[in-house]
């Protein structure tokens, strides 16, 4: 199979790149054994000779695309096929590697009825080379199944539960319960590539930045696979492609005088600098972007290029209108424009691995990102054994992979609330966290996002921020905003009392109905959003004068929830709608941000 390396496929004057995203057959397995797919061999002919299909599109999750309410619910296998071509001009002296930037959760891929991969995990690519498969100049099929149910050791956890009374269910009858607060969605949610390399191609590049004395330290490694290539060209470009460095060594150190540093937004002018190694092995050439910049965590900052950075933030998710977790590019622009009309300049994937097209935006744009894992949910022994953290690991290691050339990414978050109280929790995430800082070349501070009590957390103590998710006046003394100060006083000076970190609040937010107002407040109007997140900010700019480094509101957007008495249709703690509409508190961080970006 593949090499080593992740590079997102990006063409060159030796890559081809092919996408097969757009209209695939589709069929959901719901026989009663739930694998008539398997049993059948539905891989072997095209799935409109095996029974219905109707069309569904890719990338989209395929819930909220029907009017059948048993699809948008599907637990199981789904299965996708679609035929294409590709002409001969691919077939000589090269690599065709096919590719899928994710799927959810477990993956079968078949090429004209051949097994080429599987993927376990739903927020990160795998690919396979497929050269040896393909029919040049003639049609291919190829065929997808992808399971979307979670179980204690997948990532996010959760479990499938039967109901044995034939008194008041059918037999058979299970339900998938969620340990998290989103709703499952699952299909081909990001870009499926056919792209080509020469077999002696550029596998994967590592590249490390620092600065010393006004003197910018470039050390790359390049990893050639397919063979030993006959020549070497490393070039060095900066923004404006004028050539910096240059080596002709697959590993090499190279120095820049004065560099462009890479800034978050509103730090500095060079906001997203960066530049790019231009690698060619024999022939095949990739560019890799990246930006210089150092961090480095004390004990109450976080400094970006040795400047205090403080995270003015939101919390998203990949969630919208038809498309559920669906790559759209319309929206991921949208997002952008909004993230920087409130003046953020710092979110967390929470609670998985983005697609890498938002990781480009956030780099371009100069948004830091807290990149977090699927790690979400782990709230139980089942959940915290030798399977969960080997699977956690494989994880982490696959983001890395995936990530680790990127300058928005400040900082890698394992999990989100925990039950970090457990017994298990403490050898749980001093691995998990650990083994992340060390696979990590350039070693970024590693956090996991705490819910569990200061009294009875055991893990807090492996982080290199705390990073704490609090909703006072909100789930506990619910309405009543004149508690929240004093609270989150309490909370901040019990966690810093036993760890003398950084502190970023990566939670907090309160349900807001658009369009629902009262005088005084209640929970739930707009007003109280607006007070409910002015009380946290008295205490704050109390904070940030100390060890807080950063605050980040529960939700950018509003999002879909599985059905529960506690969400009227999804999650509305959105400061925007699910459609990307300023609510109240949209304007009251608007102006804050803006105001403490511009020192007013
Ligand atoms: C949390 C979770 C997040 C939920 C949020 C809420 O603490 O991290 O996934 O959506 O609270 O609104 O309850």
């Amino acid at each position: 199979f593949g090499g080593v390396g992740m590079l997102y496929p990006k063409e060159s004057e030796s890559r081809d790149s092919k996408f097969l995203d757009g209209m695939w057959q589709f069929r959901a397995d719901n026989s009663p054994t739930r694998n008539k797919g398997f049993q059948e061999l539905w891989w072997k002919k095209p799935l409109v000779e095996t029974g219905p299909v109707i069309d569904m599109p890719v990338p989209s999750s395929f819930n909220d695309v029907t009017e059948d309410k048993s699809l948008r619910d599907f637990v199981g296998w789904v299965w996708y096929d679609r035929s294409f071509y590709v002409t001969s001009g691919w077939a000589s002296g090269k690599r065709v590697v096919l590719r899928f930037d994710s799927a959810h959760y477990f993956t079968y891929v078949w090429l004209n009825g051949r097994e080429v991969m599987s993927h376990n995990g739903g927020h990160l690519p795998f690919e396979a080379e497929v050269q040896h498969l393909l029919n040049y100049d003639s049609s291919n099929l190829v065929t997808v199944a992808i399971n979307n149910t979670l179980s204690p050791t997948t990532l996010p956890p959760g479990t499938i539960q039967y109901q044995t009374d034939t008194s008041m269910y059918p037999p058979g009858y299970f339900v998938q319960n969620l340990q998290m607060d989103f709703f499952n969605y699952g299909g081909i949610h990001r870009h499926v590539r056919l792209y080509s390399t020469p077999l002696v191609y550029v596998d994967d590049i590592t590249i490390l930045t620092d600065v010393r004395n006004n003197i910018g330290n470039v050390t790359y490694t390049v990893v050639a696979g397919g063979g030993i290539p006959q020549f070497v060209e490393v070039t060095l470009l900066d923004a404006s492609e004028a050539v910096v460095a240059q080596s002709s060594k697959l590993a090499d150190s190279l120095t820049i005088q004065s560099p462009n540093l890479w800034w978050p937004f509103g730090m500095n002018e060079t906001v997203g600098y960066r530049y790019t190694l231009q690698v060619n092995v024999s022939g095949d050439v990739y560019r890799q972007p990246f930006g210089i910049r150092t961090i480095r965590v004390t004990e109450n900052q976080f400094l970006i290029n040795e400047k205090p950075f403080y995270c003015l933030g939101v919390a998203k998710h990949e969630d919208s209108d038809f498309r559920g977790k669906g790559l759209d590019y319309t929206l991921i622009a949208k997002d952008f424009n909004m993230l920087r009309w409130m003046g953020v300049n710092c979110i967390r994937t929470s609670h998985y691995p983005y697609a890498e097209e938002i990781l480009e935006l956030a780099d371009r744009q100069g948004v830091a990102v807290i990149d977090e894992s699927p790690g979400v949910g782990i709230k139980n022994d089942n959940n915290m054994g030798n399977e969960s953290i080997a699977h956690h690991l494989e994880v982490m290691s696959e983001m890395i992979r995936r990530d680790k050339n990127k300058p928005s990414v400040i900082m890698w978050s394992v999990a989100n609330e925990p039950d970090s109280s457990r017994h298990l929790a403490l050898n749980y995430f001093k691995t998990v966290i650990q083994y992340t800082r060390d696979n990590d070349p350039a070693h970024r501070p590693v956090t996991f996002v705490c819910s569990s009590s200061y009294k009875d957390d055991v893990a807090v103590q492996f982080v290199d921020v705390v990073c704490l998710n609090k909703y006072f006046g909100w789930y506990e003394d619910t309405g009543h905003l004149e508690l929240i100060q004093r609270q989150l006083h309490t909370w901040f000076e019990g966690f810093r009392t036993l760890h003398k970190k950084p502190i970023i609040v990566t939670e907090y937010g309160a349900d807001t109905v658009p369009g629902l107002h009262r005088a005084p407040s209640s929970v739930f109007t707009e007003e109280y959003q607006a007070e409910f997140l002015q009380e946290y900010h008295k205490e704050f700019d109390i904070a940030r004068q100390d060890f807080l480094v950063g605050e980040m509101v529960w939700n950018f957007a509003d999002f879909m929830t599985p059905d529960g008495i506690t969400r009227v249709v999804g999650n509305k703690k959105g400061l925007l709608t699910r459609q990307r509409e300023p609510k109240r508190g949209a304007f009251v961080i608007r102006d804050r941000y803006n105001a403490i970006i511009n020192g007013t």
